[in-house]
């Protein structure tokens, strides 16, 4: 029998065309942060949309809760070569909190930003058209802390470096500005199809 190449820990060769090069599926949740899990009060929590330095609008945790609730189930992807298959969140599509505005996306580009300081950052085309959202929920219960709760950004087409846990803003930026790892070495983009895991990988 020939050589059906790897497909992590999973054997079914049906689930190879979900798995990207370099990648191996996991059953658990690996936790990832760079530094300690804030604790984030939902008393105080806003979620701001800036066009640069400019506020364009504030939510607040009840007032961000009450904009239309989307739920996707997609494959997450780490650089550090773990995938996991039909992880199932709930949250607010990024459309809804552009359409609860009103805004056109006045530049290409976003800044992600999370309360403890960490950044990445996204085309405004991979945010858009049902792509991603600020999960609240996953599986059904409040997202936990570790995961990013009590909201993350969920852009699960690129790495998930790219899914700000914590997240408490998009800022629409002129330029591709850099976030937290893509200064430290990784790639701007990060397309696990095409394995851009580092600043210099094509
Ligand atoms: N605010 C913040 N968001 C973050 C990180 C982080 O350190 N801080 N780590 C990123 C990385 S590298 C990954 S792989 C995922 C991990 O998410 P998880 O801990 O829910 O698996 O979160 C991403 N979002
Ligand atoms: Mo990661």
């Amino acid at each position: 029998m020939a050589t059906r190449g790897f497909f992590g820990r999973s054997r079914d060769p049906s689930l190879a065309d979900r798995v990207p090069p370099g990648q191996s599926l996991t059953d658990g949740f690996p936790v990832l942060s760079a530094g300690p899990t804030p604790r984030v009060d939902l008393k105080t929590w806003t979620f701001t949309l800036k066009h640069g330095p400019k506020p364009v609008k504030v939510w607040g945790w009840d007032q961000f809760n009450e904009l239309p609730q989307t739920k996707m189930t997609r494959d997450i992807h780490c650089v550090t070569t773990w995938s996991k298959l039909n992880t199932a969140w709930e949250g607010v599509a990024i459309d809804d909190i552009f359409a609860d505005v009103g805004i056109e996306p006045p530049t290409p580009y976003i800044l992600a930003h999370s309360v403890e300081g960490y950044s990445t950052n996204v085309p405004v085309k991979d945010l858009v058209g049902g792509k991603a959202m600020v999960a609240t929920k996953y599986k059904g219960a409040p997202l936990e802390p570790d995961h990013g709760g009590p909201a993350r950004l969920l852009v699960p087409h690129l790495y998930f470096w790219k899914s700000a846990k914590w997240v408490n803003g998009l800022q629409f930026t002129e330029r591709d500005e850099l976030g937290f790892w893509e200064l430290r070495g990784y790639h701007a983009y990060g397309d696990p199809w095409k394995e851009q895991r580092y600043t210099d990988d094509p």
